[in-house]
């Protein structure tokens, strides 16, 4: 099987909501992974949904505890994963959809190579609460690394809260899960790579070793604060961040 047929095959597992196997561990390598995930994405953009962003995955050690893995990742956001503030996703839309507790940026100015850690914070327009839906399109959320990255790092959706300019108090701020107004995760956003902005840092040196650019106006989400927890039909899930406020979605 080639890299296009894995692509569309995960691209079919992801429009169909229908899980499927991983690949055998050894048929592509980590390299070829991301260049499978980057024909995953061409499917969307080719369905009229540009890329919008990229995330970030396995920023913490709670994320890396619990799905088993020891390396950073990151995946691309297109429009069609963009889901409204306090808006109604369907359940039915996806496999087996998780959510995580978030930060995301909003990019100032194009990262277009390896930043620092001072120099990150003149990249940032913006920072929000968010949420992830992650939702593996491989049965029973069973992968290895490369099968994850291939398959866009498990992303399916993401919201955002309102956008605030003061992001230099978000070392150690508390992060909360709710779901049906019962704290179901609490965490640190220093549970973020120790800092999110380090995110930042560790996106601009992945995007470089790829020779690829983000854009001003681009969105980064910086990684989960706490494990994810799965979503059922009635839910109301919301994040809270201490001093950056709240975001929120139902599943009907
Ligand atoms: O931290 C992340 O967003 C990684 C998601 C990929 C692994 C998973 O499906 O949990
Ligand atoms: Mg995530």
């Amino acid at each position: 099987m080639d890299k296009k047929e894995i692509a569309q095959k995960l691209d079919a597992a992801a429009v169909n909501a229908q899980a499927v196997e991983q690949f055998a561990t050894g048929l592509f390598d980590l390299k070829e992974a991301y260049d499978i995930q980057r024909e995953v994405i061409a499917h969307r953009v080719h369905r009229g949904f540009p890329i919008c962003g990229i995330k970030m995955g396995f920023t913490s050690i709670a994320k890396m505890r619990q799905m088993n893995v020891h390396s950073l990742i990151w995946g691309l956001l297109t429009t069609d994963m963009l889901i409204e503030d306090a808006s109604t996703i369907k359940r039915s839309n996806f496999v087996h959809p998780r959510v995580e507790p978030e930060v995301c940026y909003l990019i100032k100015k194009d990262i277009d190579r390896p930043l620092n850690a001072l120099e990150a914070v003149d990249y940032i327009e913006a920072v929000a609460p968010a949420l992830e839906i992650i939702d593996s399109r491989f049965r029973d959320f069973k992968f290895d690394l490369n099968n994850v990255v291939a398959d866009n790092c498990s992303s399916s959706g993401v919201v955002v809260g309102s956008w605030s300019r003061d992001f230099h108090h978000l070392t150690n701020a508390y992060v909360g899960l709710n779901i049906n107004g019962k704290p179901v995760q609490a965490g640190s956003t220093a549970a973020i790579l120790g800092n999110p902005m380090r995110s930042v840092v560790q996106a601009s040196a992945l995007l470089a070793e790829r020779g690829e650019v983000l854009p001003a106006g681009s969105l980064l989400m910086a990684g989960a604060a706490t494990s994810a927890e799965a979503l059922n039909v009635g839910d109301y899930v919301e994040v809270e961040i201490s001093k950056l406020g709240r975001a929120s979605f139902y599943v009907g």
